[in-house]
């Protein structure tokens, strides 16, 4: 059994949909982060960043207790451990890391951004501006690609859709208008919101 901390960001989502398409048994831990809830000791000693989403997986490597921070690391833990959803081929599999890390290192950080930037006391048009454009350039890229292939890394599902679709479905409820204008990325959107397993994940 593996215990979840999250809430339903970007983030928690991805570690979420990361379990239920991985059908790996967890309990879901909410966590209120506007009550503050990331901040108690109890939680700071499960990770000291003071951020969603934690594992604790209780059968983990070796049959000892694993506890795990940062949603793709525990996305890579999850498909590692249910031997789903990462190629062994090279080429495909170095396919799947670079739409991976754009997933996770490129296009979700750049929505943290505009968020940052938007909910500051003092908020600075220009860069929201700039974050909002480098968003753009990157799902244009997406849509280019999703319009030649079925999946962010090919034509097989693989946990570089996984952590797109996490930050993809946060953007398209907080922000539906970041997500205008790309019709390939919305088809692809719409075929995992089909998933029963992320209709499952989303439901916080
Ligand atoms: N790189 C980390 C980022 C985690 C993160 O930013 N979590 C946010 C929610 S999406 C959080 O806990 N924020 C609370 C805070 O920073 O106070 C990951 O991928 O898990």
């Amino acid at each position: 059994m593996i215990d979840l901390y999250a809430a339903g960001t970007s983030n928690g989502l991805r570690a979420r949909m990361a379990l239920e398409e991985c059908g790996l048994a967890y309990k879901l831990n909410p966590i209120a982060l506007d009550k503050g809830e990331h901040k108690t000791p109890q939680f700071l000693a499960l990770n000291p960043n003071a951020q969603i989403p934690v594992i604790v997986d209780h059968e983990g490597p070796g049959g000892k207790p694993l506890t795990l921070a940062q949603s793709t690391a525990i996305l890579v833990y999850c498909a590692e451990k249910s031997g789903k959803f990462m190629p062994r081929d090279g080429a495909a599999r170095a396919a799947m890391w670079e739409a991976l890390m754009s997933a996770s290192t490129d296009v979700t950080p750049t929505f943290g951004s505009i968020n940052a930037v938007l909910r500051s006391e003092e908020p600075h048009a220009p860069s929201a501006e700039l974050f909002k454009e480098r968003w753009k350039q990157y799902l244009k890229v997406w849509d280019d690609r999703l319009a030649r292939q079925k999946y962010c890394a090919g034509n097989e599902m693989t946990i570089a859709d996984i952590s797109l679709y996490g930050i993809y479905a946060r953007a398209k409820a907080a922000a539906a208008q970041l997500c205008e204008g790309f019709p390939s990325v919305a088809r692809w959107a719409g075929e995992m919101a089909a998933r029963p397993a992320m209709q499952r994940a989303v439901k916080f």
